[in-house]
This record gives structure tokens, C-alpha cells and sequence, in this order.
């Protein structure tokens, strides 16, 4: 059996050579894999011996050639081409180890410049790996470290790979390849070529969209029992996202349990446990049903669930901080559907031990904080349309102090500037058109997706006094402006004393004077947030 390793990322390639050289594997190798090997002690052949030509152009010609590619794509079951291979004195190539030039690494670099993305274009490489994975019945070929091992097992075991194996390293090496070519054609098509200039300024959007998704998992079902669905990751995701959760215990996640748990996440993370103390969401389709900060876990979860207990049944719970016993003996006692947290105290997983269908996800913050919204990875979002996706970046601003500008008479006081800012926090997340009326670092009523901002006012009221909670001295926050004097009436009548909202309206002098008429106080934010 003969081998062909060429590898730019040698990890691990010494040790894997040194196996196969002792199941009496014959070593191939290119210029600086085959140095590494050579020192090793490994009795190594060189392509460019083989070929009968020197490796040139700077490496950028090295294994293409009939030599290389006659061995791994002949058929071994089709006579003639053995004969073909007999005629030119060509060896079978049985396994194939490639890793390709670091291409996404290096365009992931900041002042990455066009030449060196250019000279991190891999040719030979892919031209290898397709041949070889074309041609999987015949050749075994490995396109990444974590393959090495169980390939080891097999040959070790069997002296060959077995078809599945070939088989589903083929599948690998095409998705790789293919990953490669979209990392190319994504980062090409994103540069706006400047006659002259090397470091090209990048676009948000490529000409060309090539995202690459790994499938996680098949769904039972999707938002409907009627509906299949399956649940892809990104390539390379954020740090911090949902997809990076790891589930301790619970039933497997359904579609609608992903699309809630991935809002309440989104919505937590956006509390910074150091600046903003412990915070909790509770959530039910796609809407927080109750935010609080607090605290500790405890206070902040009490708050969030006095919101709206109604609603809070079956929901998703988030925290931003570690999970103890004494919070999580409090959510125990009502259903969750869907529990999420940075870590958990052992004391506080043992108290779901018994429930066994809680579902429940350890998920750590992304490093940067609040700010750092998925550290720019995640930064686009999409939604099919028909036959089309619209892409957009993602709404991540984050409101200051110093961006409020206050537009009443009346000014609002220390306090209820920050209630202003928490309101604010929360409408970013709630269906439009959002309501959501504020206290203490708590939700007291929120009003969402409804056709009329008047609708949601009137909900998130209604919703209050249900739960018993009076919205008198309430802060309040409108995602969008108030086309009308009447959107801000409700809002007063219901008892808020203070407002949030982007302003920017035909009538905005309309509204500042019935806020000035009815004695509160307004900030304009100057930033919408419609979710939809
Ligand atoms: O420059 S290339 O596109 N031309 C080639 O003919 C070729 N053959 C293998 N790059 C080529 N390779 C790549 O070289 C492999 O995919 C691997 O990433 C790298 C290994 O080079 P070395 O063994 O010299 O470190």
C-alpha cells in the first residue's frame, strides 16, 4: 500500500506516519511534509523524485501531475486501467493525507493583503483530494487530524479501510473542499478592488453568499408535527452562541425550543453580570414574557416570573450567571420547558435531577461582553423570502447614557434613567410593535406584536394588572415612534411617568407636548428596533 501525505497543518503527522510506516505502508511525501518526516527518522519518498520533475514556481506546481493523479484515480477493477498505469510506470496511491494552505486563517488576519490571500489559494491539494475522493471505493483519503486515529483502528485491525469508511471520507473531503472554494469566492467577492492597493477595503455583504452550515441533528419535527425540519450550525461559530450550548440533561431540543432558547439567550447575554448585576428572561414564543435584574440568580428570577406567571408556564428560562441551588429550588416549582446558563452549581442540577424532561443548556458568555456582539462573527442575519434571502446586519446596538436626549420639561431622575435603559434593553427583543412598561429593574407589563402600537400599550396594561402589578410610576419603552399624541396617552393613562422612544416622527412636537402637558418625562433614543 503506498501513501501520499501532504500536509501545511502537521499536527499530529509525524505520529500518524510513524503508524503507517510500521503496518509496512510505502511513505510519499511533498518538500516540507517530507523534511519533517525525514528528520523523524521515516524512510520517505519525494513526489518530485516520482514525478521526475523538481517542485516549482514556489511551490505552487508540486503534485500535478499524471504521476499523482494516474495513481489515485485509475480504477482497480477495470483492467485497462491498471494496463494504462503498467504502460507508464505509474504506482497505485491507496491512501491520501492532505491538509490545504491555511487559506481562511490567513484572510481571517486583520491587513491581510490580496497577495498573501492569493499565494493561500491551494490547487494541487483540492486537485488531489477530488481525485482521491472521486475515486473512494479505491483510495482512503484524509483531509483533517481527527481523522487520523480511527483510520489507524481499521488498518490496524484489517490491513484495509472498509467501503463505509472510504465512503464517508470521501462525503468529508468534498465537504471540504467545498468549504475551501466558498471561503475563496466568499472573501474574493467581498473585496473592492482598488487599482494599486494590496489590502483591498472588504464589503459587509459579498457579491456572492457561500455560506457553509454543518448539520447538527434532524428534528422531530418543525414549528408544526407536519412540518420536517433539521438544525444546521455555522462553519465556525461565535463564541457564546446557541449552537455552542452543551445539553447536561432533558429531552432532545424540538425546532420551537431552539427559535425560543436562541431569543432568551440573545436577550440575557445582552446583561452584563459585572455592570448590570445577575439578570433572568423568561420567555414564550419568541417573546420575553419577564426580564429582571437583581441581585443574584434568586432575585433577578423571583422579579422576571412576578412579570407575567401566567404566561411563564412551560417557558424558556435564561440567566447570565451561575446557577445556585437556592434559584433553581424557586424555578423548580414551576414547568420549564427550556433551562439555560453560563454554569451551574452541582447542588442546583441535582434539584432537576427528578425532572428528568427539563431540558437544560450550558452555554458560556461570549469573552467580549455585552459589546462585543458575537465577537462581529454572527453580525449578519437572514430570512428566506420565496426564492430569495434578505441579509442584514445584525441589530446590535447597544444604547448609553449619553446617547438619551431628553426632550421634556421635565427631566428624568438618575432612577428612572436607568429604568429607561432596562425598558430600552428589553423592547430590542420583544415582537413589534413593542411595549414594555418598566420598574425597579424589572418588566411589569410588555405588550407584543401587535399591527397597532395603541394594541400593544393597551395588551402590556392588561397583562399587569392581571399579574396584580401597578404601572403607576412605570418607565416605559416604545421600539418605534409614536406617529401620534394618542400612543403616549395610553401609555400615561396606564400610569408611566416616563418614556423611551426613537423620536424622529412628522409630529414629534405633537408628542413632546403631551408629554409636557401630562407632566412626564421623554427621551428620544434616535435608534429603532422593529423585530419581526
Ligand atoms: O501550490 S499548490 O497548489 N501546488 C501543488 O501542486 C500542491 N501539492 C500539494 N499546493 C500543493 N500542495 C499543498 O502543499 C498541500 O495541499 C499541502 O497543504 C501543502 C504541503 O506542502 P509541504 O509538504 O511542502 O509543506
Amino acid at each position: 500500500m503506498n501513501a501520499l501525505i501532504s500536509v501545511s497543518d502537521k499536527t499530529g503527522i509525524v505520529e500518524f506516519a510513524q503508524a503507517l510506516h510500521a503496518l509496512g505502508i510505502k511513505l510519499l511525501s511533498t518538500g516540507g511534509t517530507a523534511k519533517l518526516l525525514f528528520d523523524a527518522g521515516l524512510p520517505v519518498t519525494e513526489v518530485a523524485e516520482v514525478t521526475g520533475f523538481p517542485e516549482m514556481l514556489d511551490g505552487r506546481v508540486k503534485t500535478l501531475h499524471p504521476k499523482v493523479h494516474g495513481g489515485l484515480l485509475a480504477r482497480r477493477d477495470v483492467p485497462e486501467h491498471m494496463a494504462a498505469l503498467k504502460a507508464h510506470a505509474i504506482d497505485t496511491i491507496d491512501l491520501l493525507v492532505v491538509n490545504l494552505y491555511p487559506f481562511e486563517a490567513t484572510v481571517a488576519k486583520p491587513g491581510c493583503t490580496l497577495d498573501d490571500a492569493i499565494e493561500n489559494i491551494d490547487i494541487g491539494g483540492p486537485a488531489m483530494v477530488r481525485s482521491a475522493a472521486k475515486n473512494w471505493k479505491d483510495v482512503g483519503v484524509l483531509t483533517d487530524a481527527s481523522q487520523y486515529a480511527q483510520v489507524l483502528v481499521e488498518l490496524k485491525l484489517d490491513g484495509k479501510l472498509t467501503q463505509a469508511t472510504k465512503f464517508a471520507l470521501s462525503v468529508a473531503a468534498f465537504n471540504r473542499v467545498a468549504q475551501y472554494d466558498a471561503a475563496i469566492s466568499d472573501y474574493l467577492s467581498s473585496l473592492n478592488f482598488e487599482e494599486g492597493n494590496n489590502t483591498p477595503p472588504r464589503k459587509l455583504f459579498p457579491d456572492q453568499s457561500n455560506s457553509c452550515f454543518v448539520k447538527l441533528q434532524d428534528l422531530r419535527y418543525g414549528e408544526n408535527p407536519h412540518q420536517s425540519a433539521a438544525f444546521y450550525r455555522d462553519l465556525h461559530p461565535a463564541p457564546g452562541s446557541l449552537v455552542t450550548a452543551v445539553q447536561l440533561q432533558g429531552k432532545e431540543l424540538s425546532y420551537n425550543n431552539i427559535a425560543d432558547a436562541d431569543a432568551a439567550w440573545e436577550c440575557v447575554k445582552s446583561f452584563d453580570v459585572a455592570k448590570d448585576g445577575a439578570a433572568c428572561v423568561i420567555l414564550k414564543h419568541a417573546n420575553p414574557c419577564g426580564v429582571a435584574v437583581g441581585a443574584d440568580a434568586l432575585e433577578a428570577y423571583s422579579k422576571a416570573f412576578q412579570t407575567d406567571p401566567t404566561s411563564a408556564f412551560g417557558g424558556i428560562i435564561a440567566i447570565n450567571c451561575t446557577l445556585d441551588e437556592r434559584a433553581a429550588l424557586q424555578m423548580s416549582k414551576q414547568f420549564i420547558e427550556v433551562l439555560m446558563a453560563p454554569d451551574f452549581t452541582p447542588e442546583a442540577l441535582a434539584v432537576f435531577k427528578s425532572k428528568v424532561n427539563v431540558r437544560i443548556l450550558k452555554i458560556a458568555l461570549p469573552p467580549g461582553g455585552v459589546t462585543d456582539w458575537d465577537n462581529g462573527r454572527n453580525a449578519v442575519e437572514s430570512k428566506r423570502v420565496g426564492s430569495g434571502l434578505l441579509l442584514q446586519s445584525a441589530d446590535n446596538h447597544v444604547l448609553t447614557l449619553a446617547d438619551l436626549k431628553v426632550v421634556t420639561k421635565v427631566q428624568p431622575t438618575p432612577e428612572q434613567l436607568q429604568d429607561l435603559l432596562f425598558a430600552w434593553t428589553v423592547a430590542k427583543f420583544v415582537k413589534s410593535n413593542a411595549i414594555v412598561f418598566c420598574k425597579g429593574g424589572m418588566t411589569m407589563g410588555v405588550g407584543a406584536g401587535q399591527m397597532s402600537r395603541l394594541d400593544s400599550a393597551r395588551i402590556a396594561s392588561i397583562k399587569a394588572e392581571h399579574a396584580g402589578l401597578s404601572l403607576s410610576g412605570t418607565a416605559v419603552a416604545s421600539d418605534a415612534f409614536f406617529p401620534f399624541r394618542d400612543g403616549l396617552d395610553v401609555v400615561v393613562d396606564a400610569g408611566a411617568t416616563c418614556v423611551i422612544q426613537p423620536g424622529g416622527s412628522m409630529r414629534d412636537q405633537e408628542v413632546i407636548d403631551a408629554a409636557d402637558e401630562r407632566g412626564v418625562a421623554m427621551v428620544f433614543s434616535g435608534v429603532r428596533h422593529f423585530r419581526h
